[in-house]
């Protein structure tokens, strides 16, 4: 009974095996997974947890026709490996190799892309209501973590499912986490449940129960089913989903292959929308993964033995500046600095913030929109709202940022880590809008860091401005710069010269400050001289330094991470209009309208040439004339 992943080409090679051989081949996904996870990072203990889950599903299911739509796709890794892609895996999350979530472009058994958690109910029901409309086969899964169902994107579909009685089963993969513990009301319920197999047990038996209440004829009838309906709601309301019209089945053992399949089967019995809770553990068979999920939720290259990561940070990290520096805050300013989190506490580095401030800390689960809300609301009431967050999740709450903080002016400070290219989570996680999706929005003042220690005096500038303050700034090492000891305020909208004035200039803002003034050093080895700039507000901007600027130099070049439409760049070209400035030619760099691939940040960074060599490259090539006349695209300069 060796060697069954060797044999496994299709998801239909799995029919051929009986039960034990798919508990072995499990064993050896789960082996499989640990060796390659460990040598190319990746989501380890989402994927350990679902190895027997996905190869139920696919045993059971008929993928493609019948589909199965993934929640986020972190957890996609044996999906992967069973529909064709285990001699790629070791390419994962590596420019050109797999992605890390759903490809659509990679297999057609990946049905729908996602990386934003909680979309998966709201994309099964769709799938079945065009598979009903257009006479299509094949049944629709979907599979959600009990971190995505706190979402409130996952209550409007369940709401939405319960009402249209859609025929699609929704697994609730139940593991009591999110990255760190779950949190909410939601995830207090499933314990319960998960924790009573009694609750199941007795919702069958008061429903056979009271199915058993003779039927009679006439008016009574009528009395006697409302009767039944009130005693089995009274009793069992607690079974939350089904009274939002879904049938539960559960709580399932999800590491049984047997049960899962029998559950399944039964699900498909009952025609209408199914939740069947599935109970895994994460992080399952490995043991350092199993006793802290959180650490092993999204992994670097580590050393199986000992759970050790293989390389160590040897600078502060942003998100750890962040973290010290909201502690510092909290005790200069008392207890109206709360923290607040969209499940992303070490992520953010607010979970400092968390471990010494528990009372001002705030976890919302996956709930941007909420989080921004209820930041709003705290500063109404006079608290000093702190709100980590990723770039890419505060495009969920673009609207609560503009109604609900910026419309009433309302001081909270926004704090966006991971914003520019992320790197080898790729398309759904690069935080490249930020500067566009913030520029526009009244009221708002919008920053981005040089370094470190700018962040720092950043975050304290943000803190004592009256009014609504974004800090963007990237994922990983600082520049390795010392912290001052005392925080300072920048002055709102003021930009600063680095470097002496030049025959070209470079304007860059945030994380392509550093590149720019290296670029500088290449450009003078070849006789060009660039004035650097870095504008620290991209919003408001230097009006007063940088038109006298523009008006001096024939020839501007902009710098961002972030995406050509609306940004950095875009704001200077504003700026010229404004001005009547007509004898400059701007030349910007960014992203330009592209979504952007995973690999390394450098590696993606040298595509778009936003990288030291690439910025002097550019900036040399315009100084010189060999840009005119061409339709510049950064990818070909
Ligand atoms: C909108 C959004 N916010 C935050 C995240 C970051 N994130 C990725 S996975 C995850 C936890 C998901 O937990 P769960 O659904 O229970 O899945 P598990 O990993 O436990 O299997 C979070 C918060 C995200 N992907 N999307």
């Amino acid at each position: 009974m060796s060697g069954l992943l060797d044999q496994i080409k299709d998801p239909q090679d799995l029919n051929k095996f009986s039960y034990e051989e798919l508990k072995q081949l499990a064993e050896e996904i789960r082996d499989f997974l640990l060796i390659s996870i460990s040598k190319t990072g990746g989501h380890l203990a989402s994927n350990l947890g679902v190895v027997e889950l996905t190869v139920a599903l696919h045993y059971y299911l008929n993928s493609p026709t019948d589909k199965i739509v993934w929640d986020v796709g972190h957890q996609s890794y044996t999906h992967k490996i069973l529909t064709g892609r285990k001699d790629k895996m070791s390419t994962i999350r590596q420019k050109g190799g797999l992605s890390g979530y759903l490809k659509r472009e990679e297999s057609v058994h990946d049905i729908i892309e996602a990386g934003h958690t909680s979309t998966s109910i709201s994309s099964a029901l769709g799938l079945s209501l065009a598979r009903n409309k257009l006479n299509k086969q094949g049944k629709i899964y979907s599979v959600i973590g009990d971190g995505a169902l706190t979402a409130g994107m996952a209550f409007e579909a369940l709401n939405n499912v319960g009402n249209l009685n859609e025929d699609i089963k929704v697994i609730l993969n139940d593991n009591n986490m999110s990255i760190s513990a779950n949190v909410g009301a939601l995830s207090n319920y499933l314990s319960k449940v998960r924790t009573d197999p009694m609750i199941s047990k007795l919702k069958e038996d008061i429903e056979f129960i009271i199915e058993k209440i003779p039927k009679i004829g006439g008016g009574v009838a009528k009395s006697v089913e409302r009767v039944k309906k009130g005693l089995k709601y009274a009793i069992i309301q607690g079974i939350l989903f089904e009274e939002l019209g879904l049938t539960y089945l559960g709580p399932i053992d999800g590491h049984n292959i047997k049960e899962l399949v029998k559950n399944f089967k039964k699900a498909d019995e009952i025609k209408g929308p199914v939740l069947i809770h599935v109970n895994t553990t994460k992080g399952k068979g490995y043991n350092p993964a199993e006793e802290k999920p959180s650490k092993y939720h999204g992994v670097s290259p580590f050393d199986i033995s000992n759970g050790q990561a293989k390389s160590s940070r040897k600078t502060k990290t942003y998100s750890q500046v962040f973290g010290q520096t909201a502690l510092k805050i909290r005790e200069e300013l008392g207890n109206k600095v709360v923290g607040i989190t969209a499940a992303m506490a070490s992520g953010t580095g607010l979970d400092i913030f968390e471990k010494k401030y528990p009372d001002e800390f705030f976890d919302v689960g996956i709930a941007e929109q909420h989080a921004i809300t209820l930041s709003a609301g705290m500063a109404r009431g006079g608290l000093k709202p702190l709100v980590a967050i990723y770039s890419t999740f505060l495009q969920r709450a673009f609207d609560q940022v503009i109604e609900d903080v910026a419309l009433q002016k309302l001081p909270v400070s926004l704090f966006l880590d991971r914003a520019g290219l992320v790197g080898d989570d790729g398309e759904t996680h690069h935080g490249i809008f930020d500067l566009s999706y913030l520029r526009l929005i009244p009221n708002m003042v919008l920053m981005a860091p040089r370094d470190e220690n700018m962040l720092q005096h950043m975050i304290w500038t943000s803190v004592n401005y009256p009014y609504p303050t974004a800090v963007r700034y990237p994922r990983g090492e600082g520049q390795g710069v010392s912290l001052d000891q005392d925080l300072k305020e920048i002055e709102i909208g003021t930009a600063e010269s680095l470097t002496d004035v030049g025959d070209i200039l470079i304007l860059a803002v945030g994380s392509m400050v550093y590149p720019s003034l290296k670029a500088a050093d290449l450009l003078m080895k070849m006789g060009i001289k660039a004035e650097v700039i870095d504008a620290r507000f991209i919003k408001p901007l230097d009006r007063k330094m940088l038109s006298k600027k523009l008006i001096k130099y024939d020839k501007v070049i902009t710098v961002e991470d972030n995406t050509l439409k609306g940004g950095f760049g875009s704001s200077v070209l504003e700026l010229m209009g404004d001005m009547n400035i007509n004898n400059t030619i701007i030349k910007r760099m960014g992203i330009d309208d592209d979504f952007v691939t995973h690999g390394s940040i450098q590696e993606l960074r040298e595509i778009y040439n936003l990288n030291a060599e690439g910025i002097a490259k550019f900036t040399s090539d315009f100084f010189k004339g060999d840009l005119e006349g061409k339709l510049w695209h950064p990818k070909n300069a």
